[in-house]
């Protein structure tokens, strides 16, 4: 489909731990939909280009320091500030892949030992996923590739706290996939249930906002 004024694109979300294999995935996924010439877009959350991206950017690699709830806030709108262009593009008929959104938000931070549903309450209204693609990684895994680039949070106790809290978050629009199998099997079963979606939505599925 080429996207018409009568179907919207889909708002694909894929999630996980650290070094799960997201960013692969989510380029490899945005590839396939060019390739279909279906009209796709990459995007990442923290939005680092953004200055409210800047301060996170700055948070996350030491070079500043701010509260839990503060940085919590700052996470949250910097999805706020993209919420209209990401419903237009979506309404104009373009898929949006993301490569971790809102439960990113929740699971690391309540990992800290923030209330579960207060981290949860600024992401109200924001638009809700199509399908979340859990890359499912054990912890001691994920730490083993090739280890972690040394930004905040990227520690085994940590990752282990955050994979708790998204067990917490499952939903009937996540599909949990074994992030452990071969590269390409990922690939591959991640193409099916995005294309489904693309269709599912182009047949009319409405847009629906958080938590919904
Ligand atoms: N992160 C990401 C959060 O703590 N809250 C959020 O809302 C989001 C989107 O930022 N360790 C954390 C998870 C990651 C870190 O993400 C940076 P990335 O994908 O490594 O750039």
């Amino acid at each position: 489909s080429s996207g018409g004024n009568d179907s919207r694109g889909a708002l694909v979300v894929l999630e996980g731990l650290d070094r799960c294999g997201k960013t692969t995935q989510s380029s490899s996924l945005h590839k396939y939909l060019e390739g279909l010439g279906h009209p796709a877009e990459l995007w990442r959350f923290p939005d680092r280009t953004t200055s409210v991206g800047q301060m996170i950017s700055s948070y996350l690699s030491n070079q500043s320091q701010l509260d839990d709830c503060t940085i919590h806030l700052l996470f949250s709108a910097n999805r706020w500030e993209k919420r209209s262009l990401m419903e237009s593009k979506l309404k104009s008929g373009t898929t949006i892949i993301v490569d971790r959104y809102s439960y990113s938000g929740v699971a690391f931070s309540s990992a800290k030992g923030l209330d579960f549903d207060w981290c949860k309450a600024p992401e109200n209204g924001l638009l809700a996923p199509d399908v979340v693609l859990y890359l499912d990684i054990p912890p001691e895994k994920a730490a083993e590739r090739g280890g972690y680039g040394g930004e905040r949070y990227e520690q085994l106790e940590f990752q282990m706290k955050v994979r708790q809290s998204y067990q917490a978050l499952h939903d009937a629009s996540w599909k949990i996939i074994d992030a452990c199998q071969p590269v390409k099997d990922i690939e591959k079963q991640l193409q099916e249930i995005v294309f489904k979606s693309i269709e599912t939505c182009r047949k009319g599925k409405s847009l629906t906002c958080l938590w919904s």
